[in-house]
């Protein structure tokens, strides 16, 4: 197996060589390759919308950008579990509680799976779910006001990986460890990591009205690592499906001791049983400390709630409740198609890719046909769950998704390509390759039961030579392909940002119309608002300096300010008086340590700052608001202490 292993990892090493030097000459080849009418399909004439949104996760920048498809052209950075000066997430007052955790302020993270809310098994472009990678996780976003709403961290976890894919009704988000750990934490021998560390697979509940992330129940697994998950639709919604690597429970992945199991195991999970089991009272809390943190539309601003303790659940204790079906080569991701059917793990070890049909696993249930257990949870046998293989001829699939069509897109990193394949029959259909070594890939709709198979987004994880060169470091390359043929035909080449990961992409006639363009200054809440500049003051408590100020075009009021000492604490609460649709103001203030802010119509949002030298400082709009925009600033006057 080793043998095997390492002549895998030079044919890797090969692979990306041969794409490297594809690329040299590739680069130009490709150009002429294309079809003149690939530039008509991208082309977005000015003023004119895109046809899809494309969400894509910025991995490592913690963030979330938009796209439009088929143009390629970027909308707008969401900051998710980073700080972000260009709007003042996670600086200002309001924002900061978002990035609480039990372990402190924790103001970045490794975002990899967007996925869209849906219902009955189609997206209903409510709110968007993505996780966080290094704290465990799951942050909300609404797709009315494209803000992060809530982030709800996953205790007893550690490296969110599975995360964060929902069921047909969003019933539920998941999140499932990377890394077993022992729980509860405590200091011991790493070496005894072997039936002493556990995984857990937390099941978080949406709430359907204003979509509040709830920790139902976590479920204590053995120690492997979890990697990639995907609910069960259609015929096989009320199940969920978890690949698995490091089934030997290795503590170290050194030598690639971790890979001595020709086959690691899918994780089939029977969420509906377990919820059962706990709504009749089953399972046990336990003590568990985390951070559910909640934007509230209404003020304007985030409170942290620590919570205190989870409802676990062992499912030795439901039977029934977890099945294993083996899967070769180390699977990673975990697919599902649109019908339900069809379980797909690709093993990134292999060539072939391993299909598992949901009837055969049930009717293997059925007949309680095991090949053995691991850890008291019953094996199935491969073959009997088997639906097929697909010889694909290609090196390191990874990832899967659908057109809806019977056709299923699998990309391939050490061989650097899509391959489209039929299911049922398994035939390879079409190959292109991906410049280069490809990642995730994303159909609009393809987690769903109703994908829109018109373009597939491939999103790589090395660019070379595609962009102009800007030193060492370059953005991920995206390639867009026109999927509406038999053949697959690549359209476009577009930089993203951050590492993306997966992404989610829907209609735009599915948001458009519900994107929020103005926040209502008679419904604003927040404590610190003041609905006209008449209102604007200075309030001193103790060493707190409040001052209520106001922005509209083209004045700070007030913009004068005295009575400020050194070791005072200064909040500016600014409210946007603007009644015209995306006026943003911004304000700054020399030697601030946090950031600018920018405060749209009708919204209230604070910074501090702490004076720390005597004099009359200046402040000012950082935002272009209008031709006496340079006009908007004002001063502080700060006296000795
Ligand atoms: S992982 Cu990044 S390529 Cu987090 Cu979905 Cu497979
Ligand atoms: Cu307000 Cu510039």
């Amino acid at each position: 197996m080793k043998k095997l292993i390492n002549s895998l990892i030079v044919l890797a090493l090969v692979g990306t060589a041969i794409s490297c030097s594809n690329s040299e000459s590739g680069g130009k080849s490709n150009k002429g390759a294309l079809a003149s009418s690939a530039a008509e399909k991208v082309y977005v004439a000015p003023g004119e919308h895109d046809e899809f949104y494309a969400f894509m996760s910025g991995g490592y920048s913690g963030n979330l950008t938009v796209y439009g498809l088929p143009s390629g052209r970027m909308f707008k950075e969401i900051p998710v579990f980073s700080q972000f000066p260009t709007s003042g997430y996670g600086y200002s007052e309001e924002t900061k509680p978002m990035l609480n955790t039990s372990f402190g302020f924790v103001p970045w993270d490794d975002a990899h799976h967007p996925d869209i809310s849906q219902t009955n098994g189609e997206l209903d472009g409510r709110w968007i779910f993505i996780n966080g990678n290094n704290t465990p996780r799951i942050a909300r976003i609404s797709l009315t006001t494209f803000e992060t709403e809530e982030i709800i961290e996953v205790p007893n976890s550690a490296g969110n990986h599975s995360s964060s894919f929902i069921t047909e009704n969003t019933e539920y988000v998941v999140a499932g460890t990377r890394f077993s750990v022992p729980i509860p934490q405590k200091d011991m021998p790493i070496k005894d990591y072997k039936s002493n560390f556990k995984g857990s697979l937390s099941f978080i509940s949406v709430d359907p009205e204003h979509g509040h992330m709830d920790i139902k129940f976590q479920l204590m697994m053995p120690g492997f690592n979890y990697d990639l998950s995907h609910p069960g639709r259609d015929k096989s919604h009320g199940w969920f499906f978890f690949t698995t690597y490091n089934t030997e429970e290795a503590n170290s992945l050194l030598e690639v001791n971790a890979s001595q199991n020709d086959k690691d195991f899918i994780a089939a999970v029977n969420w509906k049983k377990i919820e059962e089991y706990v709504n009749n009272g089953g399972g046990t809390m336990m003590p568990a400390n985390y951070a559910h943190n909640v934007y509230d539309e209404s003020t304007h601003t985030a409170t942290t709630t620590m919570k205190k303790e989870v409802l676990t659940v062992d499912p030795l204790k439901v039977p029934g409740a977890v099945y294993f079906l083996p899967t070769p080569k180390s699977p990673h991701g975990c697919d599902v198609d649109p019908s339900g059917q069809y379980i797909i793990g690709n093993g990134k070890l292999s060539a072939d890719l391993t299909v598992h049909s949901f009837d055969k696993m049930i009717a293997a249930i059925e007949a309680e046909k095991f090949d053995g257990e691991a850890y008291g949870i019953p094996i199935l046998k491969f073959e009997d769950v088997l639906a097929g293989t697909v010889k694909s001829g290609g090196l390191g699939p990874l990832h899967t998704e659908f057109d809806g069509k019977g056709n299923a897109y699998t990309t391939f990193f050490i061989s650097s390509e899509v391959v489209k394949w039929k299911l049922g029959t398994w035939e390879v259909i079409d190959r292109k390759p991906t410049y280069y070594s490809v990642g995730h890939l994303m159909i609009p709709g393809g987690n769903s039961r109703k994908p829109f198979g018109k373009y597939v987004v491939a999103m790589n994880k090395i660019t070379k030579d595609r962009y102009l060169p800007v030193g060492p470091e370059m953005e991920h390359s995206a390639q867009i392909y026109d999927i509406s043929g038999e053949k697959m035909e690549l359209i476009y080449d577009f930089p993203t940002h951050g590492e993306p990961h997966y992404a989610a992409g829907c209609p735009a006639e599915l948001l458009k119309n519900n994107a929020k363009k103005i926040y209502r200054l008679d419904e604003n809440k927040h404590p610190y608002a003041i609905t006209s500049p008449d209102q604007a003051k200075v309030e001193r408590k103790g060493n707190e300096v409040h001052i209520y100020m106001s922005t509209i075009r083209s004045h700070f009021t007030p913009d004068n300010i005295e009575g400020v000492k050194v070791g005072d604490k200064v909040y500016f609460h600014i409210t946007n008086h603007e009644q015209d649709f995306d006026v943003p103001h911004g304000f700054s203030m020399i030697g601030q340590n946090s950031s600018e802010l920018l405060i749209m119509p009708g919204q209230t949002k604070t910074n501090t700052w702490e004076p720390k030298k005597v004099g009359v400082w200046p402040f000012y709009c950082t935002d272009f608001c209008s031709a006496l925009h340079q006009e908007m600033q004002g001063y502080i006057r700060v006296s000795p202490a």
